[in-house]
């Protein structure tokens, strides 16, 4: 069997979840495209049509969480700028700008870290869902500042992110309580929850929020028992083609992550892996710019993505 390339390999841990989590994605990608532009190349215009298959297939491999292709189309912008430079140079500004684009996202998690902080307050006991880096850097944050938090993780079936929050907020000495995402309406209720703390996979133009499956109901069970429903995400996974009209896809993945092939011949199985939160049910949204309401996304997204929008 030939040895897969280097692009392959990202591509296949993308989407076996080997990577996972929205930011990380995204961050992935454009490092493996970095990796791209050092292939053998005479010109320029080869490298350029190289990193384009390279985001073609990269966007392929997970298809709801905007950040991937937000990342990979300002790698290919960025291209398509400089492509009239010796091959040399553009290798060079090419290469020293997807890093300045990875480090900025670093910066942007530590900024939202601090701000997310803010917003917690001494003695809260908060909810998550699945496993989100930028909500684990404002628990850890907060904790760091004294907070005495306490938080609540969902088992988020059929993967089992909530378990990579429960060891990531333990070993940072944080109380966790892990309940089963059935048990979210009753432990609300039971463990006087304060706060939901989520993170995003998009976030649509109309404020919309597009998560791990089962946040929705999550954002039902707090708009009913008068919680915040708070939002932590980058600017990154804001949607500009949700601007432009477009639907986000919902990933179904294989159904043998909810039951054994074969076990239910004449059940149809259905396994999405996000849903969609209504903009109503979302208190704020944490970004590194700021906290905003959700109605803000808008707004947000023309000052951020205006070099794609052309608005
Ligand atoms: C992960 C998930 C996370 C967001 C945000 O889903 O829904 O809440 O991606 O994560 P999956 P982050 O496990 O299917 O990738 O803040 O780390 O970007």
């Amino acid at each position: 069997m030939s040895k897969m390339s280097d692009l392959d390999e990202t591509v296949a841990a993308i989407k076996a979840m080997k990577v996972r989590g929205a930011l990380d994605i995204a961050v992935t990608a454009v490092k493996a495209m970095d990796r791209v532009l050092a292939v053998d190349a005479k010109d320029t215009e080869s490298i350029v049509r190289k990193l384009s298959a390279a985001a073609k297939k990269l966007k392929s491999s997970r298809p709801t969480a905007v950040s991937l292709p937000n990342a990979v189309n300002y790698i290919i912008y960025l291209s398509e700028k400089n492509r009239n430079l010796p091959v040399k140079e553009f290798r060079r500004v090419l290469s020293s700008d997807i890093k300045r684009f990875a480090a900025e996202q670093e910066k942007a998690l530590e900024k939202i870290a601090g701000i997310g902080a803010n917003t917690i307050e001494d003695g809260d006991v908060i909810l998550t869902h699945c496993n989100s880096d930028t909500v684990m850097q404002i628990l850890k944050k907060a904790w760091k500042d004294g907070k005495n938090i306490e938080v609540v993780c969902t088992e988020s079936r059929p993967r089992y992110q909530g378990h990579i929050s429960v060891e990531e907020l333990t070993g940072a000495g944080i109380p966790t309580i892990l309940i089963i995402d059935s048990a979210v309406h009753l432990s609300m209720k039971r463990l006087k929850v304060d706060k939901v703390l989520v993170g995003a996979d998009t976030v649509c133009a109309n404020g919309d929020l597009i998560n791990k499956i089962g946040t929705s109901q999550i954002a039902l069970c707090a708009k009913e028992q008068d919680i915040d429903f708070i939002v932590a995400t980058e600017s990154l996974k804001f949607s500009p083609q949700s601007v432009m009209g477009s639907v986000v896809e919902i990933e179904e993945r294989d159904t043998s992550e909810v039951v054994e092939k074969g076990r239910f011949p004449k059940v149809r199985v259905m396994n999405p892996a996000f849903d969609i939160t209504d903009a109503e049910y979302i208190s704020m949204i944490i970004t590194e710019y700021g906290v905003i309401p959700p109605q803000a996304a808008y707004h947000l997204l023309k000052e951020k993505f205006g070099w794609e929008l052309d608005l």
